[in-house]
């Protein structure tokens, strides 16, 4: 698939029903691309690698290992923050933070064919994006979680609606998803959740993934 192609609703439908956020931060150390190789085995969707602390050559080292390692799966790479170091990894686009750089100086520096997403926390954040120039949101945190720090309060299902309700713009819900809390999400029309915590720290990643995607499936079907 063409990277282009990736952008499109449809391709995004198949991208973001189970988006795993990873970085070496959040895995037990020294495995994280191991615990990436299998979620990607136990079937996740999507991939972004997040990585606050590595220098631009290790980011860069990572990010590119990750990208050889999902590419067998036909699984997208995204870049948290470093719009800068997409084309240079192979990754196929990156994700930005209300604080980073804006989406126009986002999708200037990464041209028309990657993905780019945008964590939006409220209606307030919502309204300060161009939807042109995003493919999709991340919304939360959804639930409670001790993972981001700055993340803020759980707005939860009603305020996850909320923001759906005044966008057209594909959505994930992130922040402490699990197979206990996505029934609360269900019906709210998004594309799919992202996590990190439940897959990463599981002792088996695969049987976490492929509990997430069974999970997903049983909500979907009802
Ligand atoms: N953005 C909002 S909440 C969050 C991020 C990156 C952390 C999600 O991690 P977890 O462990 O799945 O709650
Ligand atoms: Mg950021």
């Amino acid at each position: 698939m063409t990277t282009t192609a990736l952008r499109h609703r449809d391709a995004l439908r198949d991208i973001l029903p189970l988006y795993l956020v990873i970085g070496p931060e959040n895995c037990p150390p020294g495995r994280w691309l191991q615990v990436a190789r299998l979620a990607l085995e136990g079937g996740v969707s999507c991939l972004q690698y997040r990585d606050k602390t590595s220098d631009d050559a290790q980011f860069l080292a990572n990010a590119r290992a990750l990208v050889a390692v999902a590419e067998p799966f036909g699984v997208p790479v995204l870049l948290n923050d470093r719009v800068e170091l997409v084309a240079k990894s192979g990754a196929q686009g990156a994700h930005i933070g209300q604080d980073d750089i804006s989406p126009k100086e986002a999708r200037d520096q990464l041209g028309e064919a990657a993905v780019l997403g945008l964590s939006v926390g409220s209606l307030e954040e919502l309204r300060q994006h161009d939807p042109k120039r995003v493919d999709y949101l991340g919304i939360g945190p959804a639930f409670a979680t001790t993972t981001k720090a700055d993340s803020g309060e759980a707005i939860g299902p009603d305020g996850i609606s909320s923001i759906l309700s005044c966008s057209n713009t594909p959505a994930v819900a992130i922040g402490g998803i699990s197979t206990k809390t996505i029934p609360y999400l269900q019906g709210l029309g998004l594309f799919g959740v992202a996590l990190i915590t439940f897959i990463t720290q599981s002792s088996d990643p695969k049987a976490a993934s492929l509990d997430m995607g069974r999970e997903l499936k049983m909500l979907s079907s009802r």
